[in-house]
């Protein structure tokens, strides 16, 4: 399995997040992708590269998913906030007020001139840091992405995307849960684009990918399914579901499947079992999965217990699908295990493979 990783990524490097009226040190950290790209480098799944398309292409991938008004933001988002008071420029850009959706209650069509509301705007937390180097980080993991999905397209049977910050929180239009780009819709969509009529995404991150679900919603040719923690208890809270079916022309290709905190590998490898089903019964002729080892017992803000071990079959069991298949890397907080348990299940999914 050839892995793409992003040379751009620890610029993307945010101090603090906003938790319960404190500021706590920031969660996603770059040294979450070096502990992945060590473990690669003692247990190799194939080549290490770095992605090599133009920049024209890139901005091509990634329009195909962002609107171009929330693309615009992001890129000048920095030298704006920095242009507020110059010192910002040792301060990360966090929201503080934010439009509810009733577009009766506050108007989304009217970006404000102040950049501190217009990244309320276009955001939906007060944990999500920009910083210095958030944007050239998230291009670089998006190449990742569309890098990964080309691959396949081509006839590899798997590739990795090594993407930090991670993206499948982001929604066409706003960022939060620590994404800005959603890195596995930009793959699915991109794997659409060249030729695969039916894209399956099987998000099984800790937290709801609502940010993929939002995209997709009203489509029938990508089927979103996510296994997660009830949005009940568990961020992101406002979707996730499972009578979220999609609408419109998509309905019935959302699948959610929450399960409560404190859930342990059995059941959730019950649900595996759910999402894959769906993922066959849907006809997909490629597989996107966004892959977030915050499942893992020892993370510190998420409530499953799966062990180590325990990703190797995770991987068998995706490998089943039989299916060209993009991994993106989302969450995972227990820092010094991330490494270990992302390559347990992309070797799972490797060895499985036919
Ligand atoms: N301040 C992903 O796993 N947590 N994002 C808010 C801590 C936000 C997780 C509570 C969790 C976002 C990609
Ligand atoms: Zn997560």
């Amino acid at each position: 399995m050839q892995t793409f990783h992003n040379p751009h990524h620890a610029g993307h490097a945010g101090q603090q997040e906003m938790f319960r009226g404190r500021m706590v040190p920031c969660h996603e950290v770059p040294a979450r992708l070096d502990y992945v790209l060590a473990e690669l480098q003692r247990r190799p799944l194939g080549a290490l590269d770095v992605p090599t398309l133009s920049d024209a292409a890139l901005d091509e991938g990634i329009g195909r998913v962002h609107s171009a008004r929330y693309l615009a933001f992001l890129a000048s988002a920095w030298t704006e906030w920095v242009a507020m008071d110059p010192a910002n420029a040792q301060r990360d850009a966090l929201p503080s007020v934010w439009p509810l959706g009733n577009p009766h209650a506050f108007r989304r069509d009217v970006p404000p001139a102040n950049f501190a509301a217009r990244l309320g705007l276009f955001s939906f937390d007060s944990g999500s840091p920009l910083t210095a180097g958030t944007w050239a980080a998230a291009r670089g993991g998006a190449a990742c992405a569309l890098a990964a999905a080309a691959a396949v397209a081509s006839g590899a049977r798997s590739a990795f995307a090594l993407t930090r910050p991670p993206g499948h929180h982001a929604g066409a239009d706003f960022l939060g849960g620590y994404c800005f780009l959603n890195n596995a819709a930009i793959a699915a969509q991109a794997l659409r684009d060249a030729g695969h009529a039916r894209v399956a995404v099987l998000d099984v991150d800790y937290h709801h990918g609502n940010g993929t679900q939002t995209i997709f919603y009203e489509r029938a040719d990508v089927l979103t399914v996510s296994i997660h923690g009830d949005p009940v208890t568990e961020y992101p809270f406002f979707l996730g579901h499972a009578d979220e079916r999609g609408a419109g022309a998509g309905a019935g290709f959302n699948l959610n499947l929450p399960l409560p905190r404190g859930s342990g590998v059995a059941v959730w490898r019950a649900q595996l079992d759910q999402a894959l089903q769906a993922v066959s019964d849907f006809g997909a002729q490629a597989l996107v999965v966004p892959m977030g080892l915050d499942t893992f017992e020892g993370d510190p803000i998420s409530g499953f217990t799966l062990r180590s071990e325990d990703y190797f079959a995770v991987g068998a069991a995706l490998a089943s699908a039989r299916l060209p298949t993009v991994f993106t890397f989302e969450g995972g907080y227990a820092v010094a295990e991330v490494g270990t348990n992302a390559v347990n299940l992309l070797e799972g999914f490797q060895r499985a493979c036919p």
